[in-house]
Protein backbone atom coordinates (compact mmCIF):
# COMPACT_ATOMS: atom_id res chain seq x y z
CA UNK A 1 0.00 0.00 0.00
CA UNK A 2 1.25 3.17 -0.64
CA UNK A 3 1.26 5.49 2.26
CA UNK A 4 -0.72 8.50 1.49
CA UNK A 5 1.34 12.38 2.11
CA UNK A 6 0.85 13.96 5.70
CA UNK A 7 -1.78 16.37 5.56
CA UNK A 8 -1.21 20.01 6.62
CA UNK A 9 -3.22 21.08 10.33
CA UNK A 10 -2.26 24.71 11.34
CA UNK A 11 -0.08 27.61 10.57
CA UNK A 12 1.29 30.13 12.83
CA UNK A 13 3.82 33.17 12.51
CA UNK A 14 5.59 35.16 14.97
CA UNK A 15 8.17 38.65 14.88
CA UNK A 16 11.09 38.67 16.75
CA UNK A 17 14.05 41.22 16.59
CA UNK A 18 17.10 40.31 16.70
CA UNK A 19 20.37 42.75 17.47
CA UNK A 20 23.10 42.37 15.16
CA UNK A 21 27.12 42.07 16.28
CA UNK A 22 27.87 43.57 13.36
CA UNK A 23 26.01 46.09 12.10
CA UNK A 24 25.64 46.25 8.14
CA UNK A 25 25.97 49.99 6.95
CA UNK A 26 24.92 49.69 2.73
CA UNK A 27 23.90 52.71 0.31
CA UNK A 28 20.77 53.76 2.18
CA UNK A 29 21.39 53.56 5.63
CA UNK A 30 22.13 51.01 8.78
CA UNK A 31 20.58 47.25 9.18
CA UNK A 32 21.65 47.27 13.12
CA UNK A 33 18.65 44.16 14.11
CA UNK A 34 17.36 41.39 12.17
CA UNK A 35 13.39 41.87 11.69
CA UNK A 36 12.17 37.96 11.15
CA UNK A 37 9.03 36.20 10.83
CA UNK A 38 9.13 32.84 11.93
CA UNK A 39 6.86 30.00 10.30
CA UNK A 40 5.16 27.32 12.20
CA UNK A 41 3.46 24.13 9.80
CA UNK A 42 1.73 21.96 11.72
CA UNK A 43 1.00 18.50 10.46
CA UNK A 44 -0.84 15.19 11.38
CA UNK A 45 2.78 13.58 11.09
CA UNK A 46 3.17 14.95 14.96
CA UNK A 47 6.22 17.21 12.72
CA UNK A 48 6.10 21.33 12.72
CA UNK A 49 8.07 23.14 9.54
CA UNK A 50 10.08 25.69 10.46
CA UNK A 51 11.31 28.40 8.35
CA UNK A 52 12.31 32.17 8.94
CA UNK A 53 12.08 35.13 6.73
CA UNK A 54 13.91 38.50 6.94
CA UNK A 55 11.22 41.21 7.20
CA UNK A 56 13.83 44.17 5.90
CA UNK A 57 11.95 46.70 7.93
CA UNK A 58 9.90 46.39 11.61
CA UNK A 59 7.02 47.59 9.84
CA UNK A 60 6.53 44.63 7.38
CA UNK A 61 6.41 41.96 10.33
CA UNK A 62 2.97 42.22 11.36
CA UNK A 63 1.12 42.19 7.83
CA UNK A 64 3.56 39.07 7.21
CA UNK A 65 2.48 37.61 10.06
CA UNK A 66 -0.83 38.23 9.28
CA UNK A 67 -0.43 37.67 5.49
CA UNK A 68 1.04 33.90 6.40
CA UNK A 69 -1.63 32.90 9.13
CA UNK A 70 -4.46 34.01 6.43
CA UNK A 71 -2.99 31.95 3.58
CA UNK A 72 -2.31 29.68 6.00
CA UNK A 73 -6.09 28.92 6.97
CA UNK A 74 -6.79 28.31 3.51
CA UNK A 75 -3.96 25.27 3.02
CA UNK A 76 -5.17 23.63 6.25
CA UNK A 77 -6.06 20.60 5.67
CA UNK A 78 -4.44 20.57 2.15
CA UNK A 79 -2.01 17.82 1.48
CA UNK A 80 1.79 18.30 1.98
CA UNK A 81 2.62 18.85 -1.20
CA UNK A 82 4.92 22.19 -1.77
CA UNK A 83 4.38 21.73 -5.94
CA UNK A 84 0.90 21.09 -5.86
CA UNK A 85 0.72 24.10 -2.86
CA UNK A 86 3.09 26.32 -4.69
CA UNK A 87 0.19 25.61 -7.89
CA UNK A 88 -2.46 26.49 -5.90
CA UNK A 89 -1.08 29.54 -4.45
CA UNK A 90 -0.16 31.07 -7.66
CA UNK A 91 -3.81 30.63 -8.84
CA UNK A 92 -5.14 32.52 -5.25
CA UNK A 93 -2.73 34.69 -5.93
CA UNK A 94 -2.77 35.29 -9.86
CA UNK A 95 -5.05 38.43 -9.83
CA UNK A 96 -3.72 40.31 -6.64
CA UNK A 97 -0.54 39.66 -8.09
CA UNK A 98 2.31 38.37 -5.83
CA UNK A 99 5.00 40.85 -5.78
CA UNK A 100 6.57 41.95 -2.42
CA UNK A 101 5.06 40.85 0.89
CA UNK A 102 2.73 38.19 -0.96
CA UNK A 103 5.52 36.75 -2.35
CA UNK A 104 7.71 36.68 0.88
CA UNK A 105 4.77 35.08 2.50
CA UNK A 106 4.54 32.09 -0.17
CA UNK A 107 8.30 31.65 0.06
CA UNK A 108 8.52 31.33 3.75
CA UNK A 109 5.59 28.69 3.76
CA UNK A 110 7.15 26.67 0.93
CA UNK A 111 10.59 26.47 2.78
CA UNK A 112 8.34 25.46 5.85
CA UNK A 113 6.43 22.76 4.17
CA UNK A 114 10.09 21.49 2.44
CA UNK A 115 11.17 21.25 6.05
CA UNK A 116 8.35 19.31 7.20
CA UNK A 117 8.35 16.90 4.61
CA UNK A 118 12.06 16.49 5.27
CA UNK A 119 11.19 15.85 9.32
CA UNK A 120 8.78 13.38 7.95
CA UNK A 121 11.02 11.78 5.87
CA UNK A 122 13.83 11.47 8.30
CA UNK A 123 16.12 13.19 6.22
CA UNK A 124 17.95 16.75 5.62
CA UNK A 125 16.08 18.62 2.40
CA UNK A 126 19.45 18.17 0.61
CA UNK A 127 18.65 14.56 0.53
CA UNK A 128 15.15 14.71 -0.48
CA UNK A 129 16.27 16.54 -3.25
CA UNK A 130 18.18 14.00 -4.71
CA UNK A 131 21.36 15.39 -3.29
CA UNK A 132 24.12 15.11 -0.25
CA UNK A 133 25.30 17.20 2.50
CA UNK A 134 28.64 18.48 1.21
CA UNK A 135 30.33 21.43 2.21
CA UNK A 136 29.66 24.87 0.40
CA UNK A 137 32.13 27.64 -0.08
CA UNK A 138 31.62 30.51 1.57
CA UNK A 139 31.76 34.20 1.61
CA UNK A 140 31.38 36.86 4.75
CA UNK A 141 29.51 39.30 4.00
CA UNK A 142 29.81 42.53 5.32
CA UNK A 143 28.52 46.30 4.73
CA UNK A 144 30.70 49.66 4.05
CA UNK A 145 33.79 48.31 5.79
CA UNK A 146 37.13 50.89 6.84
CA UNK A 147 40.03 48.48 6.61
CA UNK A 148 41.74 49.76 9.74
CA UNK A 149 38.59 49.63 12.21
CA UNK A 150 37.30 46.79 10.21
CA UNK A 151 40.70 44.99 10.02
CA UNK A 152 40.47 42.64 13.24
CA UNK A 153 36.94 41.27 11.95
CA UNK A 154 37.95 41.41 8.45
CA UNK A 155 41.36 38.88 9.62
CA UNK A 156 39.46 37.04 12.02
CA UNK A 157 36.72 36.41 8.63
CA UNK A 158 39.87 35.18 6.60
CA UNK A 159 42.45 33.77 9.17
CA UNK A 160 40.10 31.83 11.70
CA UNK A 161 36.57 31.31 9.83
CA UNK A 162 38.88 30.40 6.55
CA UNK A 163 36.31 32.32 4.47
CA UNK A 164 38.10 32.22 1.06
CA UNK A 165 35.95 35.31 -0.09
CA UNK A 166 34.73 38.64 1.54
CA UNK A 167 31.74 40.97 0.38
CA UNK A 168 31.85 44.43 1.24
CA UNK A 169 29.31 46.94 0.40
CA UNK A 170 29.50 50.17 -1.81
CA UNK A 171 27.84 53.41 -3.10
CA UNK A 172 27.12 55.28 0.46
CA UNK A 173 29.90 57.47 -0.74
CA UNK A 174 31.45 59.25 -4.01
CA UNK A 175 33.93 57.19 -6.31
CA UNK A 176 36.65 58.18 -4.04
CA UNK A 177 35.32 56.74 -1.38
CA UNK A 178 34.24 53.57 -2.99
CA UNK A 179 37.97 52.87 -4.41
CA UNK A 180 39.48 54.11 -1.03
CA UNK A 181 37.65 51.08 0.72
CA UNK A 182 38.15 48.21 -1.95
CA UNK A 183 42.05 49.22 -2.49
CA UNK A 184 42.26 49.00 1.29
CA UNK A 185 40.36 45.75 1.79
CA UNK A 186 42.42 44.08 -1.43
CA UNK A 187 45.47 45.13 0.28
CA UNK A 188 44.23 43.73 3.76
CA UNK A 189 43.27 40.39 2.19
CA UNK A 190 46.16 39.79 -0.70
CA UNK A 191 45.54 38.56 -3.76
CA UNK A 192 43.85 34.88 -2.95
CA UNK A 193 40.74 36.52 -1.31
CA UNK A 194 37.90 37.01 -3.62
CA UNK A 195 36.52 40.23 -2.82
CA UNK A 196 32.38 40.94 -3.88
CA UNK A 197 31.38 44.70 -4.03
CA UNK A 198 27.37 44.85 -3.20
CA UNK A 199 26.10 48.52 -4.78
CA UNK A 200 22.27 47.26 -3.47
CA UNK A 201 20.55 49.36 -6.78
CA UNK A 202 22.14 52.82 -5.45
CA UNK A 203 23.87 53.69 -8.80
CA UNK A 204 22.13 55.08 -12.55
CA UNK A 205 23.58 52.84 -15.08
CA UNK A 206 26.82 55.85 -16.26
CA UNK A 207 27.51 56.50 -12.83
CA UNK A 208 27.86 52.90 -12.10
CA UNK A 209 29.70 52.21 -15.72
CA UNK A 210 32.45 55.11 -14.41
CA UNK A 211 32.63 53.30 -10.94
CA UNK A 212 33.19 50.40 -12.13
CA UNK A 213 35.91 51.18 -14.83
CA UNK A 214 37.82 52.71 -11.67
CA UNK A 215 37.34 49.59 -9.67
CA UNK A 216 38.78 47.10 -13.03
CA UNK A 217 42.36 47.23 -10.92
CA UNK A 218 41.49 45.21 -7.59
CA UNK A 219 40.29 42.27 -9.13
CA UNK A 220 36.74 42.05 -7.85
CA UNK A 221 34.64 38.73 -8.52
CA UNK A 222 31.44 40.68 -9.04
CA UNK A 223 29.70 43.83 -8.95
CA UNK A 224 26.29 43.39 -7.34
CA UNK A 225 22.92 45.05 -8.04
CA UNK A 226 24.76 48.19 -9.66
CA UNK A 227 21.75 49.85 -10.39
CA UNK A 228 17.55 49.54 -9.50
CA UNK A 229 16.84 45.51 -9.29
CA UNK A 230 13.64 46.80 -11.81
CA UNK A 231 15.84 48.14 -14.86
CA UNK A 232 16.95 44.86 -16.60
CA UNK A 233 18.14 46.67 -19.78
CA UNK A 234 19.89 49.40 -17.62
CA UNK A 235 21.40 46.46 -16.21
CA UNK A 236 22.67 44.87 -19.26
CA UNK A 237 23.94 47.71 -20.80
CA UNK A 238 26.10 48.26 -17.55
CA UNK A 239 27.21 44.27 -18.11
CA UNK A 240 28.29 45.08 -21.50
CA UNK A 241 30.62 47.44 -20.42
CA UNK A 242 32.14 45.98 -17.61
CA UNK A 243 35.37 43.95 -17.10
CA UNK A 244 34.12 42.95 -13.78
CA UNK A 245 31.21 40.18 -13.78
CA UNK A 246 27.77 41.70 -12.63
CA UNK A 247 25.92 39.50 -9.80
CA UNK A 248 22.11 40.28 -9.42
CA UNK A 249 18.62 38.85 -8.34
CA UNK A 250 18.29 39.32 -4.74
CA UNK A 251 15.15 41.26 -5.62
CA UNK A 252 14.02 39.78 -8.59
CA UNK A 253 10.72 37.37 -8.15
CA UNK A 254 9.91 33.61 -8.68
CA UNK A 255 10.90 31.74 -11.61
CA UNK A 256 9.27 33.96 -14.10
CA UNK A 257 12.04 37.23 -12.75
CA UNK A 258 14.47 34.96 -13.72
CA UNK A 259 13.67 33.86 -16.84
CA UNK A 260 13.39 37.41 -17.71
CA UNK A 261 16.12 38.77 -16.79
CA UNK A 262 18.17 35.75 -18.31
CA UNK A 263 16.39 36.95 -21.85
CA UNK A 264 17.53 40.53 -21.30
CA UNK A 265 21.01 39.01 -20.88
CA UNK A 266 20.98 41.27 -17.94
CA UNK A 267 23.74 39.83 -15.30
CA UNK A 268 27.11 37.19 -15.61
CA UNK A 269 26.03 35.98 -12.50
CA UNK A 270 22.64 35.16 -10.45
CA UNK A 271 21.63 34.58 -6.64
CA UNK A 272 18.22 33.72 -5.81
CA UNK A 273 17.21 34.35 -2.33
CA UNK A 274 14.73 31.56 -1.26
CA UNK A 275 12.21 34.10 0.05
CA UNK A 276 11.64 36.23 -3.18
CA UNK A 277 11.96 33.27 -5.33
CA UNK A 278 9.09 30.93 -3.87
CA UNK A 279 10.88 29.15 -1.54
CA UNK A 280 12.69 25.35 -2.69
CA UNK A 281 10.16 24.58 -5.16
CA UNK A 282 10.88 28.89 -7.09
CA UNK A 283 14.74 27.85 -6.21
CA UNK A 284 14.68 24.14 -7.99
CA UNK A 285 13.22 26.04 -10.74
CA UNK A 286 15.59 28.73 -11.38
CA UNK A 287 18.35 26.35 -10.78
CA UNK A 288 17.89 24.54 -14.24
CA UNK A 289 17.26 27.99 -15.85
CA UNK A 290 20.34 28.76 -14.93
CA UNK A 291 21.91 25.28 -15.42
CA UNK A 292 20.57 26.09 -19.06
CA UNK A 293 21.89 29.13 -19.68
CA UNK A 294 25.78 28.37 -17.94
CA UNK A 295 25.17 31.06 -15.47
CA UNK A 296 26.87 30.48 -12.31
CA UNK A 297 23.98 30.79 -8.64
CA UNK A 298 24.75 31.90 -5.94
CA UNK A 299 22.32 32.30 -2.39
CA UNK A 300 21.59 35.45 -0.81
CA UNK A 301 20.99 35.54 3.15
CA UNK A 302 18.70 32.12 4.61
CA UNK A 303 22.73 30.14 5.04
CA UNK A 304 20.19 27.32 6.61
CA UNK A 305 18.45 26.94 3.55
CA UNK A 306 20.61 27.58 0.98
CA UNK A 307 22.89 24.83 2.26
CA UNK A 308 20.65 22.17 1.26
CA UNK A 309 19.90 23.67 -1.87
CA UNK A 310 23.53 24.73 -3.24
CA UNK A 311 24.66 20.89 -3.08
CA UNK A 312 21.79 20.29 -5.91
CA UNK A 313 22.21 23.66 -8.32
CA UNK A 314 24.63 22.62 -11.00
CA UNK A 315 26.11 25.45 -11.49
CA UNK A 316 26.57 25.95 -7.28
CA UNK A 317 28.94 28.95 -6.99
CA UNK A 318 28.83 30.92 -3.60
CA UNK A 319 26.86 30.52 -0.01
CA UNK A 320 26.24 33.85 1.58
CA UNK A 321 26.75 34.35 4.83
CA UNK A 322 25.04 36.34 7.15
CA UNK A 323 23.67 34.83 10.26
CA UNK A 324 20.68 36.91 10.93
CA UNK A 325 18.80 33.72 13.02
CA UNK A 326 21.41 32.32 15.05
CA UNK A 327 20.98 33.68 18.47
CA UNK A 328 17.07 31.83 17.97
CA UNK A 329 18.31 28.87 16.62
CA UNK A 330 18.73 25.75 18.67
CA UNK A 331 21.41 24.70 16.54
CA UNK A 332 22.91 27.75 14.93
CA UNK A 333 25.34 27.40 11.74
CA UNK A 334 28.69 26.59 12.09
CA UNK A 335 31.66 27.86 9.69
CA UNK A 336 34.19 24.92 8.98
CA UNK A 337 36.65 25.95 6.81
CA UNK A 338 35.17 28.64 5.17
CA UNK A 339 32.34 26.27 4.36
CA UNK A 340 28.83 25.39 5.69
CA UNK A 341 27.07 21.74 5.17
CA UNK A 342 23.74 21.59 5.36
CA UNK A 343 22.16 19.58 8.12
CA UNK A 344 18.64 17.75 9.02
CA UNK A 345 16.45 16.68 9.85
CA UNK A 346 14.55 19.08 7.19
CA UNK A 347 16.38 22.23 6.79
CA UNK A 348 17.94 21.72 10.13
CA UNK A 349 15.92 24.70 11.56
CA UNK A 350 14.72 24.42 14.93
CA UNK A 351 13.75 27.13 17.93
CA UNK A 352 15.42 27.77 20.94
CA UNK A 353 12.18 29.19 22.83
CA UNK A 354 14.10 30.53 25.56
CA UNK A 355 16.00 33.30 23.03
CA UNK A 356 12.32 33.42 21.00
CA UNK A 357 10.79 34.77 24.24
CA UNK A 358 13.31 37.06 25.08
CA UNK A 359 13.29 38.90 21.40
CA UNK A 360 9.38 38.28 20.31
CA UNK A 361 7.48 41.53 19.68
CA UNK A 362 3.45 41.92 18.82
C1 LIG B 1 21.53 42.39 1.87
C2 LIG B 1 20.18 42.41 1.63
C3 LIG B 1 19.30 42.25 2.68
C4 LIG B 1 19.75 42.07 3.95
C5 LIG B 1 21.08 42.06 4.19
C6 LIG B 1 21.98 42.21 3.15
C7 LIG B 1 22.53 42.55 0.74
C8 LIG B 1 23.32 41.31 0.45
O1 LIG B 1 22.04 43.08 -0.41
O2 LIG B 1 23.46 40.99 -0.71
O3 LIG B 1 23.82 40.70 1.39
MG1 LIG C 1 23.08 42.31 -2.15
Amino acid sequence: MVKSVATITGVAARAVVIPMKRPLRNAFGVIDSGPLVLIDVTTDQGVTGHSYLFAYARLAMKPLVLLIEEIGRDLTGKPLAPVDLMAAMDAKFRLLGWQGLVGMAVSGLDLAFWDALGQIAGKPVVELLGGSARPMRCYDSYGVVDSVKDERALRHSVHEQGFRGIKIKGGHGDLATDEAMVKGVRALLGPDIALMLDFNQSLAPAEADRRIARLAPYDLTWIEEPVPQENLSGHAQVRERSEIPIQAGENWWFPRGFAEAIAAQATDFIMPDLMKVGGITGWLNVSGQADAASIPMSSHILPEASAHVLPVTPTAHWLEVLDFAGAILADPIQITDGTLTARGPGLGIAWNETAVAKYQVQ
